[in-house]
């Protein structure tokens, strides 16, 4: 028979949507910090911070005018304090700082301009594990059992098709 159950479909559906943003997750990707509005004063950067899901693999950059601002990454205590004495891990400041988010961990960031920090230049990111699975759909949650080579060659493509329906899907 052609059609599948629809309890089946929707269940292959879900997963398709799950392996879409599992590939997703893996592929590395790079943020600008406060997205157009850049590193600036005057940006709620919290908002900023909650927008995305940050993974590690994935790059944040800062930019902004050198000498008008700059890149601390601190400690959580030093993020509160905005006291930069102790509790400095990284310094850029370049205008155009790429950081690697390498690490599982709650990373902090700060301007170090004086009255910058406490004016709202600080924000802090959860950075979690990329997923460790590869890249490739897993074979053994293919429901249809009659599904030849040629299918699995065209996943991808279905993948693919499937996802952005899904995505539309979700939106409404
Ligand atoms: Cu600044």
């Amino acid at each position: 028979m052609k059609t599948t159950h629809p309890d089946m479909s929707y269940i292959f559906f879900t997963i398709i949507i799950i392996i879409l943003s599992t590939i997703i997750q893996i592929k590395s990707e790079e943020y600008t910090v406060g997205d157009d509005d850049e590193w600036t004063t005057g940006v709620n950067y919290y908002a900023w911070s909650q927008k995305y899901h940050f993974a590690v693999g994935d790059i944040i950059v800062f930019k902004y005018v050198p000498g008008q601002h700059n890149t601390y990454e601190v400690t959580e205590d030093t993020y509160r304090s905005c006291n930069t004495s102790t509790g400095v891990l990284n310094i850029y400041e370049s205008g155009n700082d790429q950081v690697s988010l390498r690490d599982v961990k709650k990373y902090w960031f700060i301007c170090n301009v004086p009255g910058h920090c406490s004016g709202g230049m600080r924000f802090g990111i959860d950075v979690t594990k990329a997923s460790s699975s590869p890249p490739s759909p897993a074979p053994e949650i293919t429901p249809p059992p009659n599904t030849g080579d040629k299918l699995a060659q065209g996943k991808g493509i279905a993948c693919a098709l499937l996802g952005a329906f899904g995505t539309y899907f979700f939106i409404y």
